[in-house]
Parts: structure tokens; sequence; C-alpha cells
């Protein structure tokens, strides 16, 4: 159900600070950057080989990442993982009882269709299931 890894997901407060530790020092390739005004968040890609580390800043404090980050300050946010096919994965972690956060696949950052499950089911880790839209 799961193909691999997807992005890990690291909040913090400027991803203009946090750029030169992963582009700089780690060398990662920028990968570009985008909007997702209907989660709050602004984010930045970074390639590690087939995974991405998408860098997360809050638009406001009142955002799911802006109290992650006034709670627990910066860190990971959650692991995603790519599915070829998100409603059958979403159909499948329903039914062994891991409540999904939306009612149906929403838009992620560059096009993709993405649902969270809650973190209380999932061993305390927030876990995104994310399918680019192509492989629809
Ligand atoms: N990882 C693990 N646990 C988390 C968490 C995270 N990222 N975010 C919140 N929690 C935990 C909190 O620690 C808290 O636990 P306790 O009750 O034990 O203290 C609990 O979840 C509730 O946290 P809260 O701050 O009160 O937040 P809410 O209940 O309002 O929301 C959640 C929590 C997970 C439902 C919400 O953050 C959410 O909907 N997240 C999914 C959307 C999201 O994160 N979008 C940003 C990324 C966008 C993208 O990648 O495109």
């Amino acid at each position: 159900m799961i193909e691999q890894i997807d992005h890990i997901g690291i909040a913090v407060p400027s991803i203009e600070e946090a750029l030169p530790l992963f582009r700089d020092i780690l060398g990662l390739a920028y990968e570009g950057d985008d909007l997702v005004e209907e989660q709050g968040v602004r984010v930045a890609f970074l390639r590690a080989g087939q995974v991405m580390i998408e860098l997360l800043e809050p638009t406001g404090p009142d955002t799911p990442v802006g109290k992650f980050l006034s709670r627990r300050g910066p860190g990971i946010h959650h692991v995603a993982m790519r599915t070829g096919d998100i409603h059958a994965a979403r159909e499948r972690v329903a039914g062994a009882g891991v409540r999904l956060l939306s009612d149906a696949p929403r838009d992620g950052a560059h096009g993709k269709l993405i649902s969270f499950m809650h973190p209380k089911d999932t061993l305390g880790v927030l876990l995104e299931l994310t399918q680019r839209r192509h492989e629809e």
C-alpha cells in the first residue's frame, strides 16, 4: 500500500533561517517552495535522495504548525507516506480504526493529494498519506 517515505516535515519558525543548514551546510538540493493556504503553512522542499525534507513555516500562531511550534519548538512534525491510491489507503487505515483528519483527501503542496491520520492513533507520530496527482 505504501511505496516509500515521500517526505519528512520539519517545523521551523523561519524557512529563510533554516535553509543555510539544509541547503548550504548539508548540501541538499533546494527544489522550491509553496504556500498551502488551507493548512496555514509555507513549505520549502529539499531533496535527500528519494526522500524530501519539507520545511514548514506557519503563516500564523493559530495554525497546526504554529501551535506545534509554540508547544514543542522546532522539530520533526510529520512523516509522509507515498501511495499510488490515496482513496484505497484511506479506506484501509480507517477500517483499522485510525482516525483521518479530513473527510476526503485535501490539496497539499505541489498539487499532491494528502490526508493526515490522528497522531493519537499512530503512536504519537503525525502520519500523512500522499499521492502525486499524475498517478490518479
Ligand atoms: N505530531 C505529533 N503529535 C501532535 C502533532 C504532531 N505534529 N500536532 C499535535 N500533536 C498532539 C499534541 O501534542 C497534543 O497532544 P496532547 O493532547 O498529548 O498534549 C494533541 O496532538 C492535540 O494537539 P493540539 O495542539 O491541541 O492541536 P489540535 O488538537 O488542534 O490539532 C492535529 C492536532 C494533529 C489534529 C492538527 O495539528 C492537524 O490537523 N494536523 C494536520 C494538518 C497539518 O499539520 N498541516 C500542516 C502541514 C501541511 C502540509 O504538509 O502540507
